[in-house]
């Protein structure tokens, strides 16, 4: 079973996308590190009303979210919907992409089942209250890990799925190939992001004066941009890859080579549940180890026969007991991997050299090939 939508969220979203437009979100705002520090602050009154008004809700707070999961009988991500790649709804309402992926690759982990999940769409500004409030069981949409945010926000990010860093787009035609070149011009740029603040930084401390073009809904920044009403967009390079996929003219726009910041992606649980917590991060580990040692959805049955290698035995499950202290059966990475498949067939399906969302490996290759994924001992 994949639920594909949430009706009080589909509302949600209608509403803000309703209200953006109606508050011609696109008009420049507060000073970026204001609002970005004010949109990121849960909403406590929001948390306090959506807590326990939702069917099956994980506990906000402590409690055991996988007895919470394995009882309602599948896993809700917090997921993306307009990022193709990484989080994408397609017109018959199917979601696909890289973190999509991991969520099902969690629900493998958990029921052995990679089906057993449901994506809750959310924007920018509205993740953190939904996880905060127990309306998902783990948020998995290109969101970057920060302090604030692993602190004061409540979460905890687990292992990083994507090394990211942000980037801008711009007009070919326009002739810009420096951030030097956007001094006097306008920059689009999402509120409820990490975006906002680096954009402020940065242009503060190299002395270009800009002016932000700062909306709430993701389709409607990106019409701006796309109409010539600001010079730039800027956003996680993921971002742009993805986004200029949906342009009208993709050819006709340009990511700069500039990367302003350091964006380290994935899949975030909320303070309070350390078991769920390992379960989601091992999740993650789980596709890395199988790249490393050459494991595919394709060879596993193979794998797992001939294998000698004490540590292949245990990630198996064909020895010792690493499962049951995740609380998961012995088999929970074979079903990851089998189902899901390795980091590589991860990365590969969803922004390969054969999708159009192709992004070179880069940071996000292992460590022995340059890399910076690296799964923890597996014993
Ligand atoms: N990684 C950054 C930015 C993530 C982000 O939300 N990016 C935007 C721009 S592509 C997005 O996904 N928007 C989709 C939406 O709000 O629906 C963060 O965690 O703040």
């Amino acid at each position: 079973m994949s639920r594909k939508f949430f009706p009080v969220f589909a509302l949600l979203i209608v509403l803000s996308m309703v209200l953006a437009a109606c508050g011609g979100s696109a008009a420049p705002e507060a000073p970026a590190e204001e609002s970005a520090a004010a949109e990121e602050a849960p909403a406590e009154e929001a948390v306090a009303e959506e807590a326990g008004e939702t069917e099956g809700a994980a506990p906000a707070e402590g409690g055991s979210t996988l007895a919470t999961v394995q009882e309602r009988g599948y896993v809700i991500c917090g997921g993306n919907a307009s990022v193709p790649g990484f989080g994408f709804i397609d017109t018959e309402g199917n979601y696909s992409g890289f973190d999509i992926d991991f969520c099902k690759a969690v629900a493998a982990a958990v029921f052995g089942d990679a089906e057993k999940y449901e994506i809750r769409p959310l924007s920018s500004q509205e993740r953190f209250t939904a996880l905060q409030s127990g309306e998902i069981d783990t948020l998995i949409r290109n969101t970057t890990w920060t302090l604030s945010r692993d602190t004061d926000l409540g979460s905890n990010f687990t292992a990083t799925t994507f090394y990211d860093g942000q980037g801008f787009i711009v007009r070919i035609a326009d002739g810009i190939s420096a951030l030097e070149d956007l001094d006097g011009g306008t920059v689009c740029v999402q509120t409820g992001t990490t975006t906002e603040a680096n954009l402020a930084d940065v242009m503060a401390a190299r002395g270009i004066s800009y002016e932000p073009v700062v909306y709430e809904d993701v389709e409607t920044g990106w019409t701006t941009y796309e109409e010539g009403r600001c010079d730039a967009y800027t956003t996680d390079k993921s971002g742009l890859v993805s986004r200029r996929t949906l342009l009208e003219n993709p050819d006709d726009h340009m990511i700069m080579d500039e990367t302003i910041s350091k964006e380290p992606l994935g899949p975030v649980v909320r303070h309070g549940d350390d078991q769920w917590f390992d379960i989601v991060q091992w999740t993650v580990y789980a596709t890395f180890f199988a790249e490393e040692h050459g494991i595919t959805s394709a060879n596993i049955d193979d794998m797992m026969a001939e294998t000698q290698s004490p540590s292949e035995k245990k990630f198996f499950g064909t020895e010792g007991e690493l499962g049951s202290f995740l609380g998961l059966d012995a088999n929970w990475s074979y079903n990851v991997v089998s189902q899901v498949g390795s980091y590589s067939e991860i990365y590969d399906r969803n922004l390969g050299p054969d999708t159009k969302t192709f992004i070179p490996r880069g940071l996000n290759s292992l460590y022995t090939d340059g890399g910076l994924l690296y799964a923890p001992a597996w014993r």
